[in-house]
């Protein structure tokens, strides 16, 4: 049953041909979030947690997570959950293949070049120390997000994960996230969810663990807490990437076939109200059009997320092109999270992604693939920062390092060229550090 009755479930519908530049500028736009006032919301919250510890944290997670509790924190080892075997077996396929394609991201040999006789410069990773991992808990249970997170995390050799998720009321966890926690080996779990849970993980308390960085996606809260505490000189922590609401684009063309289509635009409207499903047709006819979106109101109706899922639909966009070019252009400057491909040689029409989180190529690999077993990670860039950012990685849990050895013959070559730039830059202690080694005269 639902609120909304038997209103029709239709998309937005514009025509790319001979479109105005303003136009399709307004096509491409996200809705604006306003991070400013949540910042603003956010503030005390975080100021609590960092200057009252546990005390203003068991507060804010009665409060707000409506859990009592007597620590915020449980140690491993952790109990073991409960958990059906069928999950617990996907699960473990689901982790196999994340692992798998995760460690081959990892960097196995130092990258070392010689730049000239002598002298030989290196690069190399080490994990980032201590990491926090946030599960979001509110409308679904995430365990996928406690995968994502995790397996990269333990990949790259990070000595503290601590995975912070909101506790249900009697203080428990779901036993899914659980299950996960122990699979990646985190050494501790928060029980605690938005603002409160970032502070906790950005600041440490008497009871949590300061970590480095903080991964993972929430609601609104935990994005501007997480903005907030990454320009905090004193919280020295850095965040994954800055996040908004998920996103899929869909490029189609006559071979697509409309049902596939139609169940993956919904596969992502069904995350929340504000996910943003964008459908681009390649030359396809109205009726065909037509075909597409008959498919997306049949399955709605019988999706238990039908209300959330027919707000985000209404509020999609289907954009017609007339060629592969243009539809290609216009996701590149829509920049994706996710970009699924229904077009015909889909593989060879990959060197036109510029921008995108993660491509799904052709008919047969669904984004719910890649959101739980295929092996790549779902944690990626959204809000158009596909432009600019990688999806949370290997390396996203590591930081490199470089060096580099000198010798005699070496330092004979290039000292002439340090002393040279270091007077030009008028600093002279700079250039006695070759000259004393080399034998110089001082000018
Ligand atoms: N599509 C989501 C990830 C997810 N899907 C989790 C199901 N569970 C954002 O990439
Ligand atoms: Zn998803």
């Amino acid at each position: 049953p639902t609120s909304f009755g038997n209103d029709l479930i239709r998309m937005r519908k514009t025509k790319l041909d001979g479109i105005a530049e303003e136009e399709r500028l307004q096509l491409l736009r996200r809705p604006v979030l306003n991070s400013g006032a949540m910042i603003d919301r956010v503030r005390p919250i975080v100021e609590g947690v960092s200057t009252k510890g546990d005390k203003s944290l068991l507060d804010f997670i009665a409060k707000l997570d409506k859990a009592d509790l007597k620590s915020p924190i449980a140690r491993a080892p952790f109990e073991e959950p409960t958990i059906q075997q069928d999950v617990k077996e996907a699960i473990d396929i689901a982790y196999e293949n994340v692992r798998k394609f995760h460690v081959g991201q990892a960097e196995k040999e130092p990258l070392v070049v010689e730049t000239m006789p002598g002298i030989v410069c290196q690069r190399f990773a080490r994990p980032i120390s201590r990491v926090g991992l946030y599960v979001p808990g509110g409308t679904a249970i995430l365990p996928s997000s406690a995968l994502m997170l995790g397996v990269p995390a333990q990949v790259a050799g990070c000595k503290e994960i601590v995975l912070a998720t909101p506790p249900k009321p009697d203080g428990s966890i779901a036993p899914e996230v659980l299950y996960v926690a122990k699979k990646v080996g985190a050494s501790a779990i928060l029980k605690a969810g938005g603002a409160q849970a970032v502070a906790a993980l950005a600041y440490g308390t008497e009871t949590v663990p300061k970590v480095d960085k903080i991964f993972g996606p929430g609601n609104q809260w935990v994005t501007a807490a997480k903005m907030f505490v990454s320009t905090d000189a004193d919280a020295q922590v850095a965040i994954d990437m800055p996040a908004g609401p998920s996103e899929v684009l869909v490029i189609a063309d006559k071979t697509a076939n409309a049902s596939y289509v139609a169940s993956d635009l919904l596969s992502q409207a069904e995350h929340g109200v504000d996910s943003q499903v964008v459908l681009v047709t390649i030359d396809l006819s109205e009726k065909e059009i037509d075909d597409i979106e008959k498919e997306v109101e049949q399955q709605a109706r019988k999706l238990p997320r039908v209300d959330i899922t027919r707000i985000s639909v209404s509020k999609s966009l289907i954009v017609s092109t007339s060629d592969v070019k243009s539809a290609f252009d216009f996701s590149n400057d829509y920049a994706p999270e996710h970009l699924i491909l229904h077009i015909d040689s889909a593989s060879e029409k990959v060197p036109m992604v510029e921008n995108a989180g993660s491509v799904f190529v052709g008919q047969y690999s669904p984004e719910s693939c890649g959101d739980y077993a295929s092996g790549t990670n779902h944690t990626l860039p959204t809000n158009g920062f596909a432009r600019q950012y990688s999806g949370v990685n290997t390396l996203s849990f590591q930081k490199h390092i470089t060096s580099q050895e000198l010798t005699k013959e070496g330092l004979d070559k290039l000292g002439p060229v340090v002393v040279k730039l270091a007077e030009c830059e008028g600093l002279r202690a700079h250039a006695n550090a070759v000259r004393v080694r080399l034998g110089m005269q001082s000018p």
